[in-house]
């Protein structure tokens, strides 16, 4: 079976892992997003493409989420005794490492994908892992502060404001202008499901979605398209998507979520059973939908998890 998983950080990282295991035999093509990305120090940095590598190479940080296990920060302590920062990122020394390897290929002319196919050799994380495009694109949000309204990098607005104030807008710099990578169309056009795992609907599936020709792409693979909702009980389980989902109108509800994409791109929706409330509302909106447990407290949830998505595809096919 070929699976395709539109993936940000987090969500998408542990919802792989549970994908993974439940069913070791399929081809899984990651489509990354880089709508995160950020240069700091002059190195290229790639959170959500590293959450998903680190994560399903066994390197992450379990408990933060981000970042590596058996984290030092001596190299970043030393920046910030020179006064050079930003000092609200947390760059690690490990994870420095895997920064500066990148940023090294990309200056010796390899495009993104390919310096992440380098990347993962060491990583082996089991699956296709494509960022969404080689071309730069950076997720700002347009925020008010000081009365002043101005735009910042989205890591600004998340990490340093801890999203502590309202996004106007949150615009994927770059995207339409962008073109899919090597590799992910040809992915979308072969894949016998799609998934798109609970990852923040706006700032890494939507940010995937508005590269031109994906969106396309999958609406016209004619294959099952289905979703696992990142909010549960009204609220995301983790992260900023209730104030990046304002931005652009959408109600921090599973079954909002649901409708924003739509059923001209999504065919099945599950909502944890909390939401069991929404599954009519989803399904009158033309999305087959079903009531799960859909907290990744473990591994073993998150493969619970992945059955019930590919159950749904099956469902809907
Ligand atoms: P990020 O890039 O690290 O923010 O990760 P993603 O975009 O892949 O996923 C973020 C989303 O995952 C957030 O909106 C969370 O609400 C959601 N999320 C995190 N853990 C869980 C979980 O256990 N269950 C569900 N349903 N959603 C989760
Ligand atoms: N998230 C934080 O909340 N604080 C950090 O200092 C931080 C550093 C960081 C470094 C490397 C990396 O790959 C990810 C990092 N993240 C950090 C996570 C990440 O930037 C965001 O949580 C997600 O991209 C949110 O979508
Ligand atoms: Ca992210």
């Amino acid at each position: 079976m070929r699976i395709v998983v539109l993936a940000g950080g987090i969500g998408g990282a542990r919802f792989l892992r549970g994908l993974r295991q439940a069913v070791p035999d399929a081809e899984v093509t990651v489509i990354g997003n880089t709508g995160d990305d950020i240069h700091l120090f002059g190195l290229k940095v790639c959170p959500d493409l590293d959450t998903v590598m680190y994560t399903l190479g066994d390197g992450i940080n379990e408990e933060q989420g981000w970042g590596r296990a058996d984290e030092t920060f001596h190299l970043k302590e030393e920046l910030a005794a020179y006064g050079v920062g930003p000092e609200w990122f947390g760059l690690g020394d490990r994870d420095f490492a895997t920064h500066i390897v990148r940023t090294q290929m990309l200056g010796a002319g390899y495009p993104l994908s390919a310096v992440t196919e380098a990347l993962c050799d060491r990583w082996k994380p089991g699956v296709r892992l494509i960022p969404m495009t080689d071309d730069r694109v950076e997720t700002h949000v347009a925020v008010e502060m000081d009365g002043e309204r101005k735009a910042i990098h989205f890591q600004e607005y998340w990490v340093r404001l801890r999203a502590s104030v309202d996004a106007h807008a949150v615009v994927p710099v770059g995207a339409d202008q962008a073109k899919p990578a090597p590799g992910v169309l040809e992915a979308i056009a072969s894949a016998d499901v799609v998934i798109f795992p609970p990852s923040n609907p706006v700032v890494s599936v939507g940010t995937i979605l508005a590269v031109p020709g994906i969106r396309e792409a999958i609406a016209e693979a004619g294959v099952p398209v289905v979703g696992l909702s990142p909010i549960v009980g009204d609220a995301p389980v983790r992260g900023m998507a209730d104030k990046v989902l304002a931005a652009i109108g959408v109600e921090s509800t599973a079954a909002a979520v649901a409708e924003h994409y739509g059923s001209g791109l999504l065919d099945g929706w599950l909502v944890d059973t909390v939401d069991a409330s929404a599954v009519d509302r989803v399904e009158s909106a033309g999305i087959r939908c079903r009531a799960v447990p859909l907290l990744m407290t473990d591994l073993a949830a998150a493969t619970r998890m992945a059955r019930e998505a590919l159950t749904l595809a099956e469902e809907v096919g």
